[in-house]
């Protein structure tokens, strides 16, 4: 394990002082992007503003503070108070200054895929072997994190004396109580700390003692070795040679130890259960076989040590597939593999709610998200399979898919120079497209190991287009002990393990392959979505499956729409009918109308031809009348005149008459 940190010390590229970048030593242009640049990269458009979340603590100190600019006089006295803790702050800082702050974290999930025995889960357990966090790191981090605390409850009492010195008496008396409990909060938060230096430092002194003595004890056994093979007295040298065996039991008891204090906090916890590995540590460990499809979280990972950013990362483990345990055609392994992978873009597309305190849905789906990131594509050494192929045909739409030849340390160079190249024709030719990693980037982590490596090393991807498979080797302890010699995992003449990583964590392929990943989930649902648009009849309805109320509402709207337009119609045609009845109703009144009024006028023209005739027919027997009143007038004056005559000679006779009765 020492030689193995030893070589992977010798491949360490140069960081700047505020690890925020590296620059590659010896050659001046060839500087990867910071962190921040790499950022600007475009995404698809999850979030609005594209900028990192602000973490919990910043959006805190951005506060507006309930002190108002006049207020002087308690900004100056805060300004005291924060003096005065700042000098025992400078201690703890000093104390803490390795302790490992992320400026930001988020997740990256690597899926390995491939035949079964290639070596994916000895790969898995190595290629971040020396980022996952040791014992001491976990006890710097949760230090870190208790220090984060007890600052927010330091920040919480000021600026609960700074309000108490200007509110009224009642807000006064309120506060005076919640800085009890506040202050009570902080003073159990820096025991705590405490406790947690303390246990860092025994953490700490715990592996530098061990080292010590394990040193000590080397150079003790070196020198007993030594005066034993010098020592020409038999007597004195068998008391050496049983003095050098128990020397060589305490030494391996100490290295026993300190491999159990450097123990890696998510890598090896496995092999502490007895969960997916058997044997004990050290070489002669056999890795069980993996049946089903499982993750591993190396939590918190710097992208490189003494990095500020980290990674949450995911490793999926995946069963191999043409073996005849695992994989028979009721329970195929490549099924499983396509079921994650399409799981797992479904959680994806369908997430509707944030569930991380502080962080809008958009910025949790963009960081946080559970997507594939990276498919590992494990093919065998000298040969690809059709099955290979065929799995590679079916994943690579879904995501971003990086070729690796397993087992480098089996194949010659030009073995390998020439299987890469076949390897790439056949995918090619295939029709397989796999994610193209950037080729400025691989020329600088070539430059990088080159100047790092024996001169005249020339790495196997030198000048690649990014489409080259990687050669890579992995085990346990980083080395595979042979006959012949110790092929290294993170020595880049060896294994293109470091080279790989070094694209990954260093030169931002990380970045690049999880917007890849999200790309090509988008794709897929839509794809998804289209075809089965295309497989729906056209009379029913068109399932839209990203938003059901969507689709609910579009046929609602269909319906409406179409029931509108009947009812419209309908209402046409009864109008047109209606009024083509009136019309014909109207032309048969008019006619009937036309016919009584002609009828009307005849009898009225045959009345007024009666009319005129009874007038004649009158005037004529008025004028008779008149000529019958003139002679009756006639004959009357004549009787009158006769009357008169004949009543004269009546009365002469009556008086006559009368005188002469008179006389008588
Ligand atoms: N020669 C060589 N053997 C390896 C390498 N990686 C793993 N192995 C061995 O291959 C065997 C199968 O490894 P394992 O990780 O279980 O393969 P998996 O089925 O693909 O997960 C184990 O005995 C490993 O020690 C490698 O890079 N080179
Ligand atoms: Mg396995």
């Amino acid at each position: 394990m020492a030689s193995g940190a030893s070589a992977v010390a010798s491949v360490e590229i140069m960081t700047d002082s505020t690890a925020e970048g590296f620059t590659l030593v010896g050659s001046s242009e060839a500087t990867i992007l910071p962190y921040q640049e790499q950022q600007q990269n475009a995404w698809p458009d999850y979030s609005p503003s594209r900028l990192p979340s602000m973490n919990a603590s910043e959006a805190a100190s951005q506060q507006p503070s309930v002190v108002p600019a006049s207020e002087l006089s308690a900004m100056v006295q805060a300004f005291m108070e924060d003096a005065a803790g700042s000098a025992e702050r400078e201690c703890d800082a000093a104390e803490d200054a390795d302790a490992l702050a992320f400026k930001s974290i988020e997740s990256f999930n690597i899926l390995c895929v491939g035949e079964s025995g290639l070596g994916k889960s000895t790969f898995l357990r190595d290629i971040f072997a020396h980022l996952d966090p040791t014992k001491v790191h976990e006890a710097r981090r949760r230090v870190a994190v208790q220090r984060d605390v007890v600052h927010a409850l330091e920040k919480k009492i000021m600026r609960n004396k700074q309000e108490s010195k200007q509110c009224d008496d009642a807000r006064a008396l309120q506060l005076s109580e919640e800085l009890v409990a506040l202050e009570a909060d902080r003073d159990e938060a820096r025991a705590a700390l405490d406790e947690l230096r303390q246990q860092k430092r025994q953490q700490e002194q715990t592996v530098a003692q061990l080292r010590t003595e394990i040193a000590e004890l080397e150079h003790l056994l070196c020198e007993l070795r030594r005066r034993r093979d010098a020592e020409e007295d038999d007597e004195a040298a068998t008391r050496i040679g049983h003095e050098v065996i128990a020397q060589q039991r305490a030494l391996e008891q100490r290295q026993r130890q300190l491999h159990l204090e450097l123990r890696r906090s998510n890598l090896d916890r496995d092999a502490e259960g007895g969960g997916a590995e058997e044997g004990g540590s050290g070489g002669g460990r056999r890795p069980r076989q993996t049946t089903e499809v499982s993750c591993r979280l190396i939590k918190e990972m710097p992208l490189f040590e003494g990095s500020r950013h980290g990674l949450d990362v995911t490793l999926i483990d995946t069963p191999g597939y043409g073996d005849v345990l695992v994989d028979s055609p009721a329970n195929s392994s490549a099924a499983k593999v396509v079921a994650e992978v399409k799981r797992r873009i479904e959680a994806h597309v369908h997430k509707d709610r944030a569930t991380r305190p502080g962080l809008p849905l958009d910025d949790e789906k963009k960081y946080w998200n559970e997507l594939v990131h990276l498919c590992l594509f494990f093919v065998s050494p000298h040969r690809m399979k059709r099955a290979d192929v065929e799995l590679m045909t079916r994943l690579h739409e879904l995501v971003p898919l990086v070729v690796v030849i397993a087992k480098a340390d089996t194949m010659t160079k030009s073995e390998t120079r020439e299987f890469k190249a076949e390897v790439r024709q056949q995918l090619q030719s295939e029709g397989v497209r796999p994610f193209a990693f950037d080729p400025r980037a691989i020329q600088q982590v070539e430059r990088l190991h080159a100047s790092h490596a024996a001169s005249g090393f020339e790495p196997l991807y030198g000048g690649s287009d990014g489409l080259l498979p990687w050669a890579v080797m992995g085990s346990d302890e980083s080395r595979r002990e042979y006959l012949w010699g110790t092929a290294i995992t993170n020595e880049p003449t060896h294994s293109e393990l470091p080279a790989l990583r070094d694209l990954l964590l260093r030169a931002d392929g990380w970045s690049h392959l999880k917007r890849e990943a999200a790309l090509k989930a988008d794709a897929y649902v839509e794809l998804q979505a289209r075809s089965q648009a295309a497989a729906t009849p056209p009379s029913a309805p068109t399932r839209v499956p990203r938003a059901p109320w969507l689709a609910l509402s579009l046929r609602q709207l269909a319906f409406g729409l179409l029931a509108l337009s009947a009812a419209v119609l309908q209402a046409h045609l009864v109008r047109e009918h209606a009024l083509g009845e009136a019309a014909q109703a109207s032309r048969r009144d008019t006619t009937l109308l036309h016919g009584l009024l002609e009828r009307r006028a005849e009898g009225l023209q045959d009345k007024l031809t009666a009319v005129e005739r009874e007038r004649s027919e009158l005037r004529r027997e008025l004028r008779k009348l008149g000529e019958a009143h003139a002679s009756c007038k006639e004959a009357l004056g004549k009787v009158n005149t006769e009357m008169d005559k004949q009543y004269t000679w009546w009365s002469r006779s009556k008086r006559v008459g009368l005188e002469h009765h008179v006389y008588e």
